[in-house]
């Protein structure tokens, strides 16, 4: 979702007034474009259809169970100097998320947009946002980063375009417009609609077109079969060139029935069934959405989506909240296991940077990865989560969490550009980034490519079920199983000592330790039991033979 999506007008320029967004003053053209009149100068609408033209997929199988990173390209590197993070200054930082053990990458958009910053107000849904490169440098990504073993998927923004999109100049001028259908237009303004606390009809030339997140982004007409029918024409031109999935933006507000009735309709789940139909004539494509209000009912829609309602419950029980702890081991028995995890996002209704909600706590910290980077899902590591990237310290809104990666200590450019960033950086850039994290064998960086290791190196814990968890205190344990292999996890979010009792392990079975390194082995007895001691705020992991 938009960073502007819950703000209001007030807000924005507040906002803009406070950050000097490109994207609040001139970036885009303006925000206040006339209303042509009709058949006078009207923009040139790309709407052609596009073949299904599959160029394979290499990744290794079952790659979308590995661990992803969400990256927000603008803020990632900056390859040329002009202080904005381009898909070149990517490419060049593709060995470090190798090294990491990253499996996929998900950009938040790469397609040109109106706002010139998050990227949510598309303007071509079939070209590249001019400051990030080119459609020849995002080939050249994929194939850099799939000769890595690293899967790229693209948000794909399919409720609303920009207002400067060629196809929405061309609906507003006028009902007689080829493209009026292609929005939601009414001649009277509809009465009794409150959405995030905004009227989504928007004045227009005396009719209204509906836009509940921002005037500037006009919702679809998603019941049009054309417009659906171009949508999936666009996922085929980004599968065509090899990338390898997406992110669906804000899948709760695709179809609107009523004031009453805007929210999770039934026609949204069947856009999104006949959307990841059109992927499924492609080799191994993954599509997770994005519907913070139900999650699992996304996941059986799309294959995954993202556990929003899960968050709260792994970074409450790192801070040793015993209702948390008991949440979080409770969550993998009915989530479905094509669910998408994390700890928070680049909105600020899903949280703060980790490191502020842990308030520098770097012991918590650890535990919440290991949380999520051990039980069931796919985890999407937030960029510069893994070294502790706090929030901009001038910064507020969507903003804070959208700062440039702390790749050095420099309190000037954080080693993100040669030149000026184009925001301001993390406020804790001289003590968490990565040059001081890699050095350190004890630091957070260490820890979670130790966890995304096990991830790797134990199928069971990639993508085996969940099973037998138990809540003992502010201790958990739980068992993941792949056919006959097993690893067992036991986490203590307490301040004492705990003992985890285990049971339903095979009789007789040995636990061998697989973290941390050179731990003691335990026995399993007759019965099938074990009791794990574990210290306060660690985690024991284990094989089981
Ligand atoms: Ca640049
Ligand atoms: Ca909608």
């Amino acid at each position: 979702m938009s960073h502007l999506k819950f703000l209001t007008r007030t807000a924005i320029a507040t906002l803009c007034a406070a950050t000097a967004l490109a994207a609040c003053g001139g970036g885009g053209g303006g925000s206040t474009a006339q209303t042509p009149a009709p058949g006078v100068n009207l923009p040139a609408v790309d709407v052609g259809s596009v073949a299904a033209a599959d160029p394979g997929n290499a990744l290794p199988l079952g790659w979308q169970n590995g661990v992803f990173m969400e990256i927000f390209v603008r803020s990632f590197k900056d390859s040329d100097g002009d202080g904005i993070g381009d898909l070149r200054g990517l490419i060049a930082q593709l060995d470090y998320l190798r090294d990491l053990g990253i499996s996929g990458i998900w950009l938040m958009p790469v397609t040109r947009s109106q706002d010139h910053d998050h990227g949510y107000a598309v303007s071509d849904y079939r070209n590249i946002e001019a400051q990030y490169g080119s459609l020849a440098e995002m080939d050249e990504l994929l194939r850099q980063a799939h000769a890595r073993g690293i899967g790229v998927i693209v948000d794909y923004v399919i409720n609303h375009s920009a207002a400067e999109n060629p196809i929405f100049v061309n609906s507003k001028a006028g009902a007689s417009n080829p493209y009026r259908d292609w929005y939601l237009w009414q001649g009277l303004k509809p009465s009794g609609w409150n959405i995030y606390g905004n009227d989504p009809w928007r004045g227009s030339a005396g009719n209204y077109y509906f836009a509940p997140f921002w005037d500037q982004m006009p919702d679809f007409n998603l019941l049009n079969p054309k417009v659906t029918a171009w949508h999936h024409d666009n996922l085929r031109f980004w599968l065509n060139r090899g990338v390898d999935g997406f992110r669906f933006d804000a899948v709760g507000n695709l179809v609107e029935n009523g004031p009453g009735a805007w929210e999770n309709q039934p026609q949204n789940y069947t856009v999104l069934r006949d959307a990841r139909q059109t992927m499924n004539t492609y080799a191994q494509r993954f599509l997770v959405c994005e519907g913070p209000s139900d999650p699992f009912g996304y996941t059986s829609a799309c294959g995954s989506a993202f556990a929003f309602n899960n968050t709260r419950n792994i970074i409450d029980a790192a801070k040793g909240d015993a209702g948390a702890v008991q949440r979080s081991a409770d969550f993998h028995k009915t989530a479905p296991g094509g669910i998408s995890t994390m700890l928070s996002n680049h909105d600020s209704f899903a949280g703060q940077r980790a490191y502020d909600q842990f308030g520098g706590n770097i012991t918590q910290y650890k535990l919440a990865a290991a949380t999520y980077l051990l039980q069931p899902g796919t985890p999407f590591i937030y960029y510069g989560e893994e070294i502790g990237m706090a929030g901009g310290g001038s910064l507020s809104g969507d903003a804070k969490l959208r700062t440039p990666m702390s790749w050095s200590g420099n309190a000037g450019t954080a080693g993100f550009t040669s030149g000026t960033p184009y925001r301001s950086l993390s406020a804790n850039v001289g003590t968490f980034n990565v040059v001081s994290q890699q050095a350190d064998p004890n630091s957070l960086l260490s820890f979670y490519k130790a966890m995304i290791g096990l991830r790797r190196a134990l199928p069971a814990i990639a993508s085996g079920v969940y099973e037998s968890s138990v809540v003992a205190g502010s201790a958990v344990g739980f068992q993941r199983r792949l056919g006959s292999e097993r690893a067992v996890v036991v986490i203590n979010y307490g301040l004492l000592a705990a003992n985890v009792p285990l049971a339903g392990l095979p009789a007789g079975a040995t636990l061998t330790a697989a973290w941390p390194a050179g731990d003691t082995g335990l026995a399993v007895d007759a019965s099938g039991a074990v009791n794990v001691p574990v210290n306060p705020q660690t985690v024991r992991v284990y094989t089981v033979r």
